[in-house]
């Protein structure tokens, strides 16, 4: 369905290196990720797996290290600043974006980030639980995010799309936000490589279908 976040990040990843790929859609909400060729593929049996020869790996954040590696820049764009300290910024955002905010995954599905809101069913009011996770969220993101909304380190980096994509579960189910993470949202969101999964071919949603 083309609303995996992990998914979005490597494939901003490979877009951004302008790497030839292709990429080959797995039926999640039938089972075939836990199937034995699957998981020949992806070690962890989830999506996003990246085949490259006849070396596979999955893990989102395992993937974009692997293409920055292979495909340093300068021939490649970089996915991660070079300076040392913002490097080690950036990927503590992309851990924390992944590994933190439970419930705000939970209740604000990324389905309304990729579909049309009035094409699912509406979202119920955050729970108390998920409130706390909004306002850790906007509080950590005030830190990092510069006061016009620009890129975090100045220049675009993967860590910027990932924040961003965890900002816009929160825009596309209208719950506010300070201004310059809302521009900052905003504004990640219209980059080309990020619009180019945005704007994939989706089969409808499985709310539109019964
Ligand atoms: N930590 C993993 C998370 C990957 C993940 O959770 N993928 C989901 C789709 S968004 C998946 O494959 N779900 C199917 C399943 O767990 O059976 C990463 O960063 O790649």
């Amino acid at each position: 369905m083309w609303t995996s976040p992990y998914v979005l990040s490597c494939f901003v990843g490979l877009t951004e290196k302008k790497l030839p790929f292709d990429v080959q859609t797995v039926a999640l909400h039938s089972g075939v990720q836990r199937s034995a060729s699957y998981r020949q593929t992806s070690l962890t049996a989830r999506v996003p797996a990246l085949v490259d020869g006849d070396f596979s790996l999955s893990e989102s954040s395992a993937i974009i290290e692997y293409l920055e590696d292979k495909w340093p820049a300068p021939a490649h764009a970089a996915l991660l600043p070079r300076d040392l300290q913002q490097r080690a910024r950036a990927r503590q955002i992309m851990a924390w974006v992944r590994s933190d905010l439970l419930t705000i995954r939970e209740e604000r599905s990324a389905e309304y980030v990729f579909y049309p809101t009035e094409t699912l069913p509406p979202c119920a009011p955050l729970s108390p639980v998920a409130l706390k996770a909004v306002e850790k969220l906007v509080g950590f993101a005030e830190r990092v995010v510069p006061a016009d909304g620009g890129a975090l380190f100045g220049a675009w980096c993967i860590a910027d799309t990932d924040l961003a994509m965890m900002l816009q579960r929160l825009v596309k189910t209208n719950e506010p936000l300070p201004a310059p993470l809302r521009t900052f949202a905003d504004r990640e969101w219209q980059r080309p490589s990020v619009q180019a999964y945005v704007t994939a071919s989706r089969p409808p949603h499985r709310a539109a279908l019964t």
